[in-house]
């Protein structure tokens, strides 16, 4: 079956070394006796280049790419390195930056134009597959877009109509993207001080594809040539992904498809099952991913899937897919980013479905080496592989899609060959920490607020709260990082707000699951997690869902006691093995929201030292969060907790958590 896919006698990746997880390692050791290359290898075999590494060579006209190189020794007096128009290295590392950020709010807020899309269909009736399922969410953002939800009657108030509702806020939502005046409206959803600091600064986003197109234009030759300014540009358009694009993809599809509440689940490879149809769902949109959910468990379905000799249909998510359907649905998490090609090369893949973003091209080369099919359904990202399927997916016909794409994989199963290799690992992780369910879980019904969060911020027995984010990436081994740093926050008492690839990691490491408290956490997290009965590690959804890291922090400062910004709490943010643009946009938006954020491996700024400093001190002057880099996880973390203990003096509540930590101390002579 296996069809050689690489050069004989390339060098390849140790699989122990390439990834901490056994489910990773078995099967990159599967692959390479097969002969087929994984990312993992092509990381060996490929260095990256040193110069792009450092954000310092502008290809941005035909008279480069302009290379300019840190001199060895690094910058001793004036910089004088420029390129053939004169462009500093500040320029160039600028607006390569700006360009990352660009390229990633246009990611998240394309797909959140897509959300906003099939809502309006929803709410004009004009599809049968999409409807509100969450009245109560959309009656909650309504207001944030100017919409009434009661109206006067003869003097007498009445609650409006619900169609009348969703349809203003399908046209208001989708006005964000292009509208001629004003600001994007969920800016105000900012605390007070914060929505201050971003008007004195000038950098409130006007509407979201605007920011981004002034990014490509002023990052065009010629054009934007202080960096300082380009920034500026780079925070509106960053704001205008995270409070806008990504902001609103949350909450349309919260309405849409329901605001998740806390489920159980499973993670890692070991979720595939050698006796049913296994479905990939790869990606990022749910609007996809739903229909599949929803077409694999109808009962007509399932009994096809019998007809053919499976025992039933299981689904699994990689990537930000995962992450959707896992908090809505307890769909299994099969995967991270690095282990899309592996869920193939267990050889029991049926099929694999991918909408866009973060999917891998060699997808096809490898499922053309087993039975898989490999189905695109974006018409923006297809594959030119003459293996790869197109089934382009419409909101208008959703279900006829969906079913289509499983009756091919269930038809697919009887292919399959006889090695199939599952490895035997997964662990069981609670998904599913909205804002509205952490405010239920932590405050109880009648309170409905951050305050019992606040009060154990107060008291000490949480030091702090960190959100940790982001990808894998190839260049460093895979979840290492992501574990380490969390292993060593939730140690010092620190609660971790994850999503993305993270949120997928910390469930394979087993870390989503309360019972995770008592063997990883310090005492007084163990005891906040034992208490209310939560994981210390609250997965809050995918990328776009870093959304509601913003609005719980919002949260947070509105129950008091803790400062009037998000900058002022004892809170930080990290990526320990980030690798998108997207990663770059979510990154920036935190800081330009007051967020402490770290990154791990590298940035693309330190070719530019002047740039590189701009975005951590004064970026820091004008929003308190600031730009930090940190490639060792535990010195990462501790930068995060130094961050935090700072934060907790400025707040005059330090000396409470030594009070707590001896009272534990106190407690543990007198038991032992
Ligand atoms: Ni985020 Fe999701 Fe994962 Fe990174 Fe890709 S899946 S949107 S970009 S790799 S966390």
């Amino acid at each position: 079956m296996a069809e050689l896919t690489k050069d004989k006698g390339a060098k390849l990746a140790d699989p122990v070394g390439a990834s901490i997880d056994p489910a990773t390692q078995e099967l990159i050791a599967r692959a390479q006796r097969l002969n087929i290359d994984t990312v993992f290898d092509r990381a060996v075999q490929m260095k990256p280049c040193a110069i792009g590494l450092q954000g310092i060579c502008c290809k941005n006209c035909a008279m480069g790419p302009c290379r300019l190189p840190l001199p060895k020794g690094g910058i001793d007096g004036e910089d004088t390195r420029k390129g053939l128009c004169g462009a500093t290295a500040n320029t160039i590392a600028a607006r390569n930056f700006a360009r990352m950020v660009a390229a990633g709010a246009a990611a998240h807020s394309d797909h959140g134009r897509c959300v906003a899309e099939v809502f309006m269909s929803a709410a004009r009736k004009e599809t049968d597959a999409y409807k509100i399922k969450d009245v109560n969410k959309l009656l909650a953002i309504a207001p944030h877009f100017g919409v009434a939800t009661t109206v006067e009657v003869d003097g007498a108030v009445q609650d409006r109509n619900l169609d009348e509702i969703a349809l203003e806020v399908a046209e208001k939502a989708l006005n964000e993207w292009g509208k001629a005046e004003g600001e994007l409206d969920y800016l105000k959803r900012a605390p007070a001080p914060l929505y201050e600091k971003w008007s004195k600064t000038g950098v409130k986003p006007r509407n979201i594809d605007r920011e981004i197109v002034e990014i490509m234009h002023r990052t065009h030759m010629g054009v934007d040539q202080d960096y300082k300014n380009i920034v500026k540009q780079c925070t509106r358009a960053s704001l205008a992904d995270g409070w806008g694009g990504s902001m609103i993809a949350t909450d349309l599809q919260d309405v849409l498809f329901g605001t998740p509440y806390p489920l159980q689940s499973e993670a890692n490879l070991g979720v595939l099952k050698e006796d049913h149809v296994n479905i990939i769902v790869h990606g990022h949109e749910p609007v996809l991913s739903e229909m599949i959910v929803a077409m694999s468990q109808k009962p007509e379905i399932i009994e096809y899937a019998k007809s053919k000799g499976a025992k039933g249909i299981q689904l699994g998510g990689i990537c930000c897919t995962a992450n959707e359907i896992f908090q809505r649905h307890g769909v299994p998490q099969a995967g991270t980013y690095l282990q899309q090609e592996l869920a193939i090369i267990t050889g029991a893949c049926d099929a694999m479905v991918v909408d866009i973003q973060c999917v891998f091209q060699n997808l096809a080369n490898v499922a053309k080496c087993f039975h898989t099919k490999l189905i695109t359904t974006h018409p923006i990202a297809k594959m030119e592989q003459e293996n790869v399927i197109h089934i382009e997916f419409d909101e208008h016909h959703a279900l006829e899609d969906a079913e289509k794409i499983v009756r091919l994989a269930i038809d697919n199963f009887q292919n399959r060959g006889s090695e199939v290799m599952i490895p035997q690992y997964k662990a069981s992780a609670i998904g599913g920490f909205s804002v509205e369910s952490v405010q239920y879980h932590l405050g109880g019904t009648f309170r409905g607020t951050y305050y019992t969060l606040n009060d154990n911020i107060i008291n000490g027995r949480i030091r702090g709260v960190a959100g940790v984010v982001g990808c894998n990436n190839a260049r460093t081994r895979h979840n290492e990082a992501h574990i380490k740093v969390v292993k060593e926050l939730i140690k010092n008492d620190v609660i971790v707000l994850t999503t993305g690839c993270n949120g997928i990691a910390c469930a394979m490491e087993g870390l989503l699951t309360p019972e995770s408290a008592a063997v990883h956490c310090g005492p007084g997290l163990a005891e906040v997690c034992e208490t209310v009965g939560i994981p210390p590690v609250l997965h809050m959804g995918s990328c776009v869902d870093n959304s509601r890291l913003l609005l719980a922090a919002t949260e947070v400062v509105k129950a008091g006691g803790l400062g009037k910004d998000i900058c002022d709490l004892p809170l930080a943010g990290s990526a320990p093995e980030w690798m998108s643009e997207k990663a770059i946009s979510i990154g920036h938006y935190f800081v330009s929201s007051g967020v402490y954020t770290v990154f791990g491996l590298h940035l693309p700024t330190s070719g530019a030292p002047v740039f590189h400093d701009y975005l951590s001190k004064e970026m820091e002057k004008m929003y308190g969060g600031k730009w930090d880099l940190e490639a060792d996880p535990i010195k990462h973390a501790h930068m995060m907790i130094a961050h935090i203990d700072r934060k907790r003096k400025e707040l005059g509540i330090d000396k409470a958590r030594e009070r707590v930590l001896m009272d534990m101390a106190d407690r543990q002579a007198l038991e032992g």
